[in-house]
């Protein structure tokens, strides 16, 4: 089943103010964690293809033999404010948690459903009160990723047809026992929400849908409802998982992508993708006008992989000195890819992003705004010179940029412009 990328919903005016805070956070951090971690994605001995986190799916593991894994779920170095500084640290500004994924089980302490973190395991820990706490401190903000469709437990829910009868399903009792208490309780015990991240809507009907968005709503109207709630009712919209858009989007983009295969932890995924390829997706889609929602699947002990946190690091340390040319930014005016790289733009600010060493002579086509000076993002005091001018032939504004002896730095060199005024770009480029 492919969940296609859904259109820009049209929006009210309480989304576009709650739209402010994540428009220029531009990066987040997506955690997912759930009963299946302690398997990581081995079942009896085998590793099961595909997504860790789906393994109760693939293998059609009945609800008798799943929920028992919740008795040994004990992550003894769970440490909500390493979680959070690590999203800190790599220059992010929110966290996107699994509340509840597909296979149902609840990762806070939830009254509507003893199938929960506190009451089935010996834990007994709720991670999400502890995670609120942490990132209230640091000013992150918190959002819950909740699987408002896809339930393996409940005998209602959609997609678990080994245990339950299709055809006495009936999603309404689904909605009434577990999802709709389940969303007060996230959106009343756990401060203020920045977005309930809905996912995967398979079966849910328009009105259902509709119906919960205004739930999440009236019980916090600033809270963000993603794409995925369904028939475009989102406040965002989000391309597939792991895709990477070819073009500029027009209106609010989120994309959320893995580091190796895949999202919940699974021991034999070291498909780790490198770094400079990790700094220069976050570029591209800044560039682009997207967010870039990058996840981590902590163990059965509550560490995040090593190769995972060694990545965040070195994203940090890249958005640390050029953090300024994405957060905030929006698309330039120009086409948005050039061999040479990305620009982003913020206010009379235009980022010339380079993926590798820029030419000794730099030329841009189209620029008509006057460029006062253009200088290192990461350390202001180099500056290069600029000449403009005017394509005799053509009439084409030009502009050149002066690079002769400056060595760029990996994997991606940030040039400011610092403009008269904002970008105003030839029709014609
Ligand atoms: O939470 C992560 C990610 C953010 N979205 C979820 C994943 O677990 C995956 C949603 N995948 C889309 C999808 C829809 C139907 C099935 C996958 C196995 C057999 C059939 C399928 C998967 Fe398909």
């Amino acid at each position: 089943v492919d969940v296609s990328a859904v259109k820009t919903p049209s929006r009210n005016p309480d989304s576009e103010k709650a739209l402010q805070w994540w428009r220029k956070a531009r990066f987040g951090l997506f955690i997912h964690w759930s009963l299946s971690s302690i398997k990581a994605g081995e079942w009896k001995g085998e590793v099961v293809p595909g997504l860790a986190e789906w393994m109760m799916f693939q293998k059609k593991i009945p609800v008798a033999e799943f929920a028992p894994l919740a008795q040994e779920f004990n992550p003894r170095k769970f440490d909500a404010a390493a979680w959070a500084q690590l999203a800190v640290d790599a220059g992010m500004r929110y966290v996107v948690i699994t509340a509840k994924h597909h296979e149902g089980f609840a990762m806070y302490h939830s009254k509507a459903d003893p199938y929960n973190v506190v009451d089935a395991t010996p834990w007994g820990r709720d991670p999400l009160k502890e995670l609120a706490k942490e990132c209230r401190k640091r000013r992150l903000k918190l959002c819950f990723y909740y699987s408002q469709d896809l339930d393996w437990h409940h005998p209602d829910g959609a997609w678990n047809t080994w245990d339950y009868d299709e055809a006495k399903k009936k999603p309404e009792r689904y909605l009434r026992e577990k999802v709709f208490p389940q969303l007060r309780e996230l959106l009343t015990q756990y401060g203020s929400i920045g977005m309930i991240w809905f996912d995967t809507p398979l079966t849910l009907s328009r009105a259902q849908s509709r119906r919960i968005r205004k739930f999440v709503k009236d019980l916090q109207p600033q809270c963000l409802v993603s794409g995925r709630i369904g028939h475009g009712l989102g406040d965002y919209s989000l391309p597939r998982d792991n895709f990477l858009p070819g073009a500029r989007l027009e209106g609010d983009w989120e994309t959320c992508a893995t580091m190796n295969d895949t999202w919940g932890y699974k021991r034999t995924d070291h498909a780790w993708k490198p770094v400079d390829n990790l700094i220069t997706t976050l570029v591209d889609l800044a560039s682009k006008g997207s967010n870039y929602l990058l996840n981590v699947g902590p163990d059965a002990d509550g560490v995040v992989p090593a190769p995972s946190v060694k990545r965040l690091h070195q994203m940090g340390a890249w958005m640390a000195v050029n953090g300024e040319a994405i957060r905030g930014t929006t698309p330039s005016p120009f086409k948005p890819e050039f061999s040479w790289g990305r620009m982003t733009t913020k206010g009379r600010s235009l980022f010339l992003h380079f993926f590798g060493r820029p030419e000794r002579r730099f030329r841009l086509h189209g620029l008509k705004t006057k460029v006062r000076s253009a200088a290192l993002l990461a350390a202001p005091e180099v500056k290069f010179a600029v000449t403009q001018s005017v394509d005799p032939a053509t009439g084409t504004p030009l502009l050149d940029i002066d690079f002769k002896g400056f060595k760029s730095t990996r994997p991606v060199t940030v040039v400011k412009l610092q403009l008269a005024a904002a970008p105003e770009v030839e029709e014609r480029t």
